[in-house]
């Protein structure tokens, strides 16, 4: 499988047909139960282009007041999130080996225009486990650069069901979403169209 950088590594269709649309299922149910909702960037308070929810005991999120945090309920309904469907938690043992579980799963819905700035995941406590992410829907460029934000860095094409483990010295390395590739408009499942052109899951230990 194509390492990308020491630590990240690319697994293209590493889910079939088959497991993509159960995995549609099981978010569409996630977003029955926990609604997509806009994250803001903290101080300016402008709205994240992607919308977002949560699986598992803690969920990400922004707000203009408290900034970048996990939580373990949802922001709109005060509910505590679902739990991570047991065909993420099989696949993260697959793909990381990690000896404990996922403690939040984030689910982002992106419209035909959105994107994500370059960023680092550093909202956790735990750096030492990987960072899992599996794709739904459209292509995206992904940018993938090194630990400071002036390095250089890659584009890679991600696709409907691939994944991605950011571990090692790729943990904190910046990366993000340039845009969603227009031409290349694999629909979402049918679980989960309409939503948007694409849904990224990242899995992470937090605590
Ligand atoms: C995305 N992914 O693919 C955004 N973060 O839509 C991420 O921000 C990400 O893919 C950490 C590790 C892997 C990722
Ligand atoms: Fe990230």
């Amino acid at each position: 499988m194509p390492e990308i950088a020491p630590g990240a590594i690319h697994y293209p269709g590493f889910l079939d047909a088959a497991a993509q649309e159960a995995l549609a299922r099981e978010i569409a149910d996630v977003i029955a139960q926990a609604p997509l909702f806009v994250s803001r960037m903290p101080k300016s308070g402008l709205p994240m282009s992607v919308r977002m929810t949560n699986c598992g005991p803690l969920g990400w999120m922004s707000d203009k007041d408290k900034g970048y945090r996990y939580e373990p309920r949802h922001p709109e309904t005060g509910a505590p999130w679902p739990p991570i469907p047991q065909m993420l938690l099989d696949v993260w043992d697959a793909l990381t080996g990690y000896p404990k579980p996922p403690e939040a799963c984030l689910v982002n819905v992106y419209a035909e225009d959105a994107k994500m700035g370059l960023h680092q995941d550093r909202d956790e406590a735990d750096f030492d486990a990987p960072i899992l992410s599996l794709s739904l829907g459209a292509d995206c460029r992904f940018r993938f650069g090194g630990r400071k934000r002036s390095d250089k860095t890659i584009a890679v094409t991600l696709s409907s069901g691939d994944a991605l483990v950011f571990g090692g010295p790729a943990r904190l390395c910046f990366h993000g979403v340039d845009k969603i590739l227009p031409s290349m408009l694999t629909p979402l499942p049918a679980p989960l169209a309409g939503l948007g052109a694409r849904v990224n899951l990242t899995l992470r230990r937090v605590t």
